[in-house]
């Protein structure tokens, strides 16, 4: 096992690797950027490092800062946390020609999933049922024509380089076609520097279903059911939860055997994301994440594992101290994600945090880095806290929510938490009738009003 691991990262998910680490007697070093000197991750680590200024892209971003830092700090290993270089196949390289060990999955199977058509066409060789659709990318609008005719209208143009919303344009018929295409390719181009497309049957109303897996790197796979995030705003969840409430024990089995199975078969390791779409009681496999998700703790919860262990185990060889028969479901658990972000517009909301207190009680556990007296700095993402509750069945957990939220404390700055009290009074919110939609429609039609 390793004796000091290196956390190329910031914020509550630091903290979450610092706690693993210390748990399994592991010293951990942080490091940080100079608007970071503060960051409660600096405070609770066992080493710091100050790797540079405060733009991600000069620090967290930074792969000669980090690597030096892993030579002077003697750390044998990289945490990447999410987001930042967690799946960057060329860091994963340049870590293992420095003889450092990456705690997440080969490069190869990292540069695998990040071109989505590679992805497809893997995940479909392995047997995992994807979305109709082209066989690879469109060159021409002529050939994205007969993709339409073929496959029926509407379709969803996507960039090869893309992943995670950015870059998809949905044609509903022949004539929108051509600006669908248009816009879809200059977008990609832009936004990755890669122009190819490939095009997909359009799904209208279904649900984000992901499915977790574990791989121990030596032909070993298993799942550990699934998430629904469906409630999404300009595909950044806010509220996830496991099990979905839409699946069945039957489909939850079949489909997690289907990505453990294909999972085994790709000698992958460590933990990942298969995603899906889900509609009218099918599963259409669209990407796979090769890390940890922000949303891993409700799977925790209900599984009673600890996810960033394992990730460090297996990265250290050591077997899953699971197999699919130890994984069983207890209860129900839901994430929201609380945002430095002002409503209705969600528009980002930094500064001085005046007064914190983090809610508490049974089912409840909040993973955050603020603190009573801390600046949230402007430069990276607005996430300040997830809270997770855990109740025997889902109404407990929403009810647990409630309690939690009503506990919860965090002046000086606006929040999302006046969201989550809204979602609450829904109805769909409570009987899991939502969709992929739902999130964005009912904020179009005034719900925060
Ligand atoms: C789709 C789709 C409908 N049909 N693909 C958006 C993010 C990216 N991961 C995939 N996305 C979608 N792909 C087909 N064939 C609808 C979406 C989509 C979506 C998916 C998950 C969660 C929220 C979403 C919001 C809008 C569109």
């Amino acid at each position: 096992m390793f004796d000091k691991i290196l956390i190329a990262n910031r914020g509550e998910i630091a903290l979450r690797v610092i706690r693993a680490c210390r748990e399994m007697g592991i010293r951990s070093v942080a490091v940080h950027s100079t608007a970071d000197s503060d960051a409660m991750h600096v405070r609770m680590a066992d080493e710091t490092i100050c790797i540079g200024p405060a733009p991600g892209t000069d620090s967290y971003l930074s792969i000669p800062a980090i690597i030096s830092a892993c030579e002077v700090s003697g750390a044998q290993a990289i945490h990447p946390g999410y987001g930042f270089l967690s799946e960057n196949a060329r860091f994963v390289q340049i870590v293992e020609d420095h003889d450092l060990k990456f705690i997440g999955p080969s490069a190869e199977h990292i540069r695998i999933m990040g071109d989505k058509i590679t992805a497809k066409d893997t995940a479909k060789k392995l047997g995992i049922p994807v979305v109709p659709g082209s066989d690879g990318g469109v060159p021409t609008l002529e050939d994205a024509k007969k993709i339409g005719a073929d496959f029926g209208y509407p379709v969803i143009i996507k960039a090869t380089a893309g992943g995670g919303g950015r870059g998809m344009q949905v044609a509903k018929d022949e004539e929108s076609m051509e600006k669908a295409f248009l816009t879809a390719r200059s977008e990609a181009k832009a936004a990755f520097g890669n122009d190819e497309v490939y095009i997909e049957k359009y799904l209208q109303k279904p649900r984000h279903i992901e499915v977790q897996v574990f791989g121990d790197g030596q032909g070993g796979g298993v799942h550990l059911g699934e998430r629904d995030c469906s409630l999404q705003r300009r595909h950044q969840k806010v509220f996830e939860e496991a099990p979905g409430p839409s699946i069945t024990p039957e489909e939850r089995a079949h489909i997690g055997g289907i990505c453990a199975k294909a999972i085994g078969e790709m000698g992958y390791s460590g933990a990942g994301t298969v995603e899906f779409l889900y509609e009218d009681g099918e599963f259409y496999f669209i990407e796979m994440n090769t890390r940890l998700q922000v949303e891993h703790p409700v799977t925790e919860a209900i599984f009673g594992q600890d996810l960033v262990r394992e990730q460090i185990r297996v990265a250290a060889g050591q077997k899953l101290s699971f197999n699919q028969e130890d994984l069983v479901i207890n209860g129900h658990a839901i994430e929201v994600r609380i945002n430095a972000e002002r409503l209705p517009n969600f528009s980002p909301c930094p500064g001085k945090i005046t007064a914190f207190h983090a809610p508490g009680g049974l089912g409840v556990r909040m993973d955050s880095a603020l603190y009573d007296g801390y600046s949230i700095p402007p430069y990276y993402d607005s996430l300040i806290a997830k809270l997770i509750v855990h109740g025997r069945d889902r109404p407990e957990a929403l009810a647990r929510l409630q309690r939690a939220l009503g506990e919860l404390i965090v002046d000086g700055i606006d929040t999302t938490v006046p969201l989550f009290h809204a979602l609450l009074q829904e109805k769909d919110i409570h009987t899991g009738g939502y969709n992929i939609h739902w999130l964005e429609k009912w904020l179009e039609a005034g719900g925060l009003d």
